[in-house]
């Protein structure tokens, strides 16, 4: 089996998709099962990548392109999970703060999340707090993930945490939060429950 999911987890280290797709068609006509090609091709490939951008090896190109590759493959994965009834890691709501257009880093975030196994809710950008507060009363999320990339928007984050307590959900809920000009001394400040320097490292603090 390993021969198998081996073409789909250097396909995604490559950022291959063309190989990965036929990889993942090929692993499926082997009987593979759908949840062992996420967790032993996707997920762990997709942790390599977030290593390998921890330690400087990959760049944010190389993240990006080997993101596309894992979603390329996922979507012919995504109608087989469903069907065989694989239990996500949880599901995570995630948006770029309210007043701020950057999304980039967000998105990279999400596709790591998503590679980490999770169940991604993306709210898009300049998202207030009332919707992330309306989306932990209505979707049932387990985690709401924040990216800042200006000083300005930053205190939405804290505006945001705040209504989730107001509304009385700070247990129901973890609050990530990340971005260029996030720090985990304002992460603790704020009381947000975790801050990632960066996509792979978030997608490991959410895992845990
Ligand atoms: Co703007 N911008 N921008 N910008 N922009 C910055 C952020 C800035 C630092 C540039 C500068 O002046 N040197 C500066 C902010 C200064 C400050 O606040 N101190 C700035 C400014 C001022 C502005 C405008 C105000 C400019 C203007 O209009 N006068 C304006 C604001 C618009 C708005 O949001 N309201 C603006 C607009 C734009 C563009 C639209 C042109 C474009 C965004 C395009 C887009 O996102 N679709 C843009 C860009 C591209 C940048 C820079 C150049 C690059 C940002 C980026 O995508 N980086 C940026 C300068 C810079 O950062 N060097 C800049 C790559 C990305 C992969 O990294 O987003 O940091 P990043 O994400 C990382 C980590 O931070 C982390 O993981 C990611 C991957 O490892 N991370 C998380 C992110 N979110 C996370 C969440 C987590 C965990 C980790 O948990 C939930």
């Amino acid at each position: 089996m390993e021969q198998i999911i081996a073409p789909i987890y250097e396909g995604i280290l490559k950022g291959d998709m063309k190989s990965v797709k036929e990889s993942v068609k090929h692993a499926l006509g082997e009987h593979i099962f759908p949840d062992t090609i996420l967790k032993e091709g996707f997920i762990a490939a997709m942790a390599e990548v977030g290593h390998k951008f921890e330690i400087g090896e990959y760049y944010v190109p190389e993240l990006l392109i080997s993101a596309r590759a894992m979603q390329s493959g996922l979507e012919i994965l995504k109608p087989l999970l469903v069907a065989s009834d694989v239990k996500p890691a949880g599901k995570i709501a995630i948006g770029s703060v309210k007043g701020d257009m950057h999304d980039i880093g967000k998105n990279l975030v999400g596709m790591m999340l998503e590679g980490a196994g999770f169940d991604i809710l993306d709210l898009g950008v300049d998202v207030s707090p009332d919707q992330f507060v309306e989306c932990v009363k209505t979707e049932g999320v387990d985690i709401i993930a924040m990216s800042a990339l200006l000083t300005t928007t930053m205190p939405n984050m804290k505006v945001t945490i705040d209504g989730i307590k107001a509304a009385g959900l700070a247990g129901s809920v973890k609050v990530i939060i990340g971005g260029a000009p996030i720090t985990e001394a304002y992460a603790q400040e704020i009381g947000a429950d975790g801050y990632a320097p960066d996509a792979g490292r978030a997608a490991k603090m959410a895992s845990n």
